[in-house]
């Protein structure tokens, strides 16, 4: 367990660590010159039966509450410590908003200086901080009245630590490692270590984390963990780590230490923010505002999505930019303050670190930033995916869970993950429509053809969807026999050629046509006037038989064996893999044809996307498409 402490200047924090635990954290000169803490304090004490307590000694000056705010986050008891003679003063209430800000629900209450008052005195602070704390979680919270001086009440409240600490169930330790780095220094001999408080995950020696915002990579050479030698560190624990591969001057305060495929950079999320109830003004909407997050401090814009303004004392919606970027996940806590840092003016819960560019306001958009705020992840996920399908690494990053807790997250709401994108069942079932429908429509307008090539198709019916996502669905249409697939195009298997008997004869003819000079057969007028068959014969019967697939149409009238395009687009996949490219003279000079039609067959390669046009490169971008068999036109039954 860790324990924070919190109040304001001079009522004793410090002088109460060091009864607690016989250690002073005030060593730098300069607090010890002016009597007060600058920098954050850290001690421990063993704990019986093992275990370790730890403890973070915040300074109570007003112009420090970014230290105070980078010391609360991760603590999991505070430590309120009022002086008896003073009473409740700024810090205490700015702590105390802190502390409930960041989420901190467990603590006490820590009356010191009590040798300096009389019980009147002792009695009427009671009271005072009974009023303030009322409708705070520090109104549960257990009052001790000590003398950090004389050390008197002092020992039951060690007492009550302890117990608290045994009974501490330690956070979970999901999701990938994260520690809010709070400091950094080099041990001659040693290298450079940050220390922090670990957020999730667990981290072992030999681990390779990366210090972000910043992408410096470091190798984790050893770990102390709450102030002892350990092999590993786990969320909950304040961790030192000796990094390898890290200069000290690369590090700093405010940077996390992470696993590497945590991908949680960003400069704009939307997020639910609360306005302190005893707020003079509202928080206008773009007001630029202190943003505390971790242990970083930044300038930050937050911008109002379900009001104009956030009055004191509610809770809103807001988009936030940040002028430096964070590291954000889901449910981490932030605290505001005003734009020249005097005054605490509020905080909230990240939920989104990847948020729209448009339609930011759209009330279902709403709906699912309340539903992540205040529904259970399985719940949340569900809301979302009724508005859009979501790429697993928005989950993996966003929400800090790696890609099986996601899957297995997507399956407990019986949505269907497709390659790397989570789809509600019913949105993934209505794809497969859309992709009949835009066949059938592909049949109707050209009836020649085979069907519609995969990319074009794909930008009919989703043209945000992976390519990778749009495969497995259409995969999933071909395994149930509702599509056919037909060398680079894929069609309604009921799209076929059923040839009359007559044309059946016709294209008996023709086929040695076409066979004899594969690369370069003639064109339908040519075949005409050597068959001596009405043109638009030959087109009609070649049409039907195209449709299959069993040839294609390359260019305007001009028919190829299928076998002998399948043969093509492998020579120009070796032109690609000897030269870097598929170019017209070489093409020609493979296949022996004029120039102008391998200029055609190239062109056809780029247009059905087996090939993608740069300059006079024809660059393939994915396996022969025509490596599929080839069905071939049959008579009527
Ligand atoms: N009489 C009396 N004085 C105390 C007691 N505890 C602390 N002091 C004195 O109060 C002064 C401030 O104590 P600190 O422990 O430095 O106070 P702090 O809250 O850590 O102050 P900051 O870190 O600067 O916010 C010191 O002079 C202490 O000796 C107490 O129980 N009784
Ligand atoms: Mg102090």
């Amino acid at each position: 367990m860790i324990v924070g402490t919190a109040g304001h200047i001079d009522h004793g924090k410090t002088s109460l660590v060091k009864r607690l635990t016989g250690r002073n954290t005030d060593r730098l000169p300069e607090e010890i010159k002016r009597g007060i803490s600058i920098e954050l304090g850290y001690a421990y004490v063993p704990l019986p039966g093992g275990g370790v307590l730890g403890f973070i000694d915040v300074p109570g000056h007003e112009k420090f509450v970014h230290t105070m705010v980078a010391g609360a986050t991760g603590i999991d008891f505070a430590l309120l410590v009022i002086a008896a003679d003073d009473g409740v003063m700024p810090q205490t209430d700015e702590h105390l908003d802190i502390l409930e800000l960041l989420g901190v629900r467990a603590g006490a209450i820590v009356i010191n200086k009590i040798d300096a008052v009389d019980p009147e005195r002792l009695a009427e602070v009671r009271t005072k901080i009974a009023q303030r704390v009322k409708s705070t979680a520090a109104a549960q919270w257990p009052v001790f009245a000590v003398s950090a001086s004389s050390g008197a009440g002092v020992a039951e409240l060690q007492a009550h630590l302890l117990e608290r600490a045994v009974a501490h169930v330690r956070r979970e330790e999901a999701g990938r490692f994260r520690l809010a780095i709070d400091r950094v220094f080099t041990l001659s001999g040693v290298g450079t270590i940050v220390t922090g408080t670990a957020h999730a995950g667990r981290v072992r020696v030999g681990d390779e984390l990366v210090v972000v915002p910043g992408e410096v990579r470091a190798r984790v050479r050893s770990v102390h963990a709450q102030d002892q030698p350990a092999t590993e560190g786990v969320a909950g624990q304040r961790c030192a780590l000796n990094l390898v591969g890290v200069e000290k001057s690369a590090v700093d305060r405010g940077q996390w230490a992470q696993a590497p495929d945590l991908r949680n950079v960003s400069d704009r999320f939307d997020a639910s923010v609360h306005v302190s109830a005893n707020e003079v003004r509202a928080l206008a909407n773009s007001a630029g505002v202190h943003l505390h997050h971790g242990t970083a401090d930044v300038l930050a814009r937050a911008g109002v999505l379900d009001a104009e303004r956030i009055a004191p004392g509610e809770t809103r919606l807001v988009s936030i930019r940040t002028d430096r970027p964070l590291a954000l996940c889901r449910g981490d806590r932030f605290v505001l303050r005003d734009a020249q840092a005097r005054r605490t003016i509020g905080g909230g819960v990240v939920l989104d670190i990847e948020p729209p560019l448009r339609g930011r306001r759209a009330a279902s958009r709403l709906e699912i930033l309340r539903a992540i705020r205040d529904q259970s992840p399985a719940q949340a996920l569900t809301v979302w995916l009724q508005r859009e399908p979501v790429p697993l690494a928005r989950l993996c990053n966003g929400w800090n869970i790696d890609a099986a807790q996601a899957c297995q997250l997507a399956n407990s709401v019986h949505a269907r993950v497709a390659t790397d994108t989570v789809f509600a069942a019913q949105t993934w079932s209505a794809l497969g429509d859309k992709l009949l429908a835009a066949i059938a429509v592909v049949h109707e307008r050209e009836p020649e053809m085979p069907g519609v090539e995969q990319d074009r198709l794909r930008r009919m019916v989703a043209p945000w969807l992976a390519q990778d996502a749009f495969s497995e669905l259409l995969d999933e249409m071909l395994e149930q026999g509702r599509v056919a697939r037909r060398g680079a195009f894929v069609g309604d298997p009921a799209h076929k050629s059923e040839l009359a008997k007559s044309e059946r004869v016709v294209w008996e003819r023709i086929k040695p046509l076409l066979l004899e000079k594969p690369f370069e057969p003639p064109r339908v007028r040519d075949i005409g006037r050597e068959l001596k068959i009405a043109e638009a014969d030959v087109r009609g019967v070649l049409r039907r038989v195209a449709r299959v697939g069993e040839i294609t149409l390359v260019a305007h009238d001009h028919f190829f064996d299928t076998t002998a395009v399948r043969t093509m687009a492998d020579i120009t996949r070796e032109l690609n893999e000897r030269h870097g490219a598929a170019r017209a003279a070489e093409f020609r000079d493979r296949i022996g044809t004029g120039r102008k039609v391998a200029i055609q067959i190239l062109e056809f390669f780029d247009r059905v996307g087996y090939t993608r046009r740069v300059r006079d490169d024809h660059l393939v971008r994915r396996a022969n498409p025509w490596d599929a068999p080839v069905e071939q036109a049959r008579e009527p039954r």
